[in-house]
């Protein structure tokens, strides 16, 4: 469920460790993104009321037996008004997850709007983007690969890597993984970055 970028980075055993992280959780209202930041600080299902400013937790996570990394997460209120907000949490971030509720299949045009706008600001050019299709426990809730096709992921600049991942904060499941994935690519764009550096 990645570009070819991702894909072209199995391994990131060779690059340097980041102990920490800044990862801003952004995505329409009622997407699921403060009790995923729960799930993730406390390991546990919160009952939430809608974010109004911001949340900012930083969470510890085992990065196979050796690595733990620290990723500072900003969740920002998504209603339609304080969206216009994103831009300044975005700003000088090393990854973003952009929060989808996968029963919403009318939702997924506004989310797909709002995701390329994100993606296309100047300060965000580059800025790894974890999908998250949440709400996988509902029944009839889209898999990742449909919220991929919807959220036309393909149309994002070749050079946003990306990720989709399924999920839900309700049972944990799915988290693991989309964190590990956007952490490998937090590396791959650091290492590119290093790379056209040094040509300069
Ligand atoms: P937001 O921060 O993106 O606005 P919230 O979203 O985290 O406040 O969640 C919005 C609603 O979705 C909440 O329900 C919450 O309990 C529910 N929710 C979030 N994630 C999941 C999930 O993975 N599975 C299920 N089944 N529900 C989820 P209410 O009823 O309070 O609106
Ligand atoms: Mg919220």
């Amino acid at each position: 469920m990645g570009n070819q970028l991702t894909e072209m980075a199995p391994n990131t055993s060779f690059l340097p460790t980041f102990q920490s992280v800044h990862v801003v959780v952004i995505g329409l209202d009622s997407a699921g993104k403060t009790s995923l930041l729960y799930r993730m600080k406390l390991r546990e299902f919160v009952k939430t009321i809608p974010t109004k400013g911001f949340n900012m937790e930083k969470i510890k996570v085992a990065m196979g037996t050796s690595r733990c990394i620290t990723f500072q997460v900003w969740d920002v209120g998504g209603q339609e008004k304080l969206r216009p907000l994103w831009k300044s949490y975005t700003r000088r971030t090393d990854g973003m997850v952009f929060v989808v509720d996968s029963t919403e299949v009318e939702r997924m045009e506004e989310a797909k709007v709002e995701l390329h706008k994100i993606t296309r600001t100047s300060e965000n050019q580059g800025v790894p983007v974890l999908i998250l299709a949440n709400k996988q426990d509902l029944p009839g809730a889209l898999s990742e690969a449909e919220v991929e096709k919807l959220l036309t992921l393909h149309e994002l600049c070749s050079s946003t890597l990306h990720h989709a991942q399924g999920c839900s904060a309700l049972d944990g499941q799915g988290l693991q993984p989309g964190l590990e994935k956007l952490y490998e690519m937090i590396l791959k764009r650091k290492k590119m970055q290093r790379h056209s550096k040094r040509k300069r």
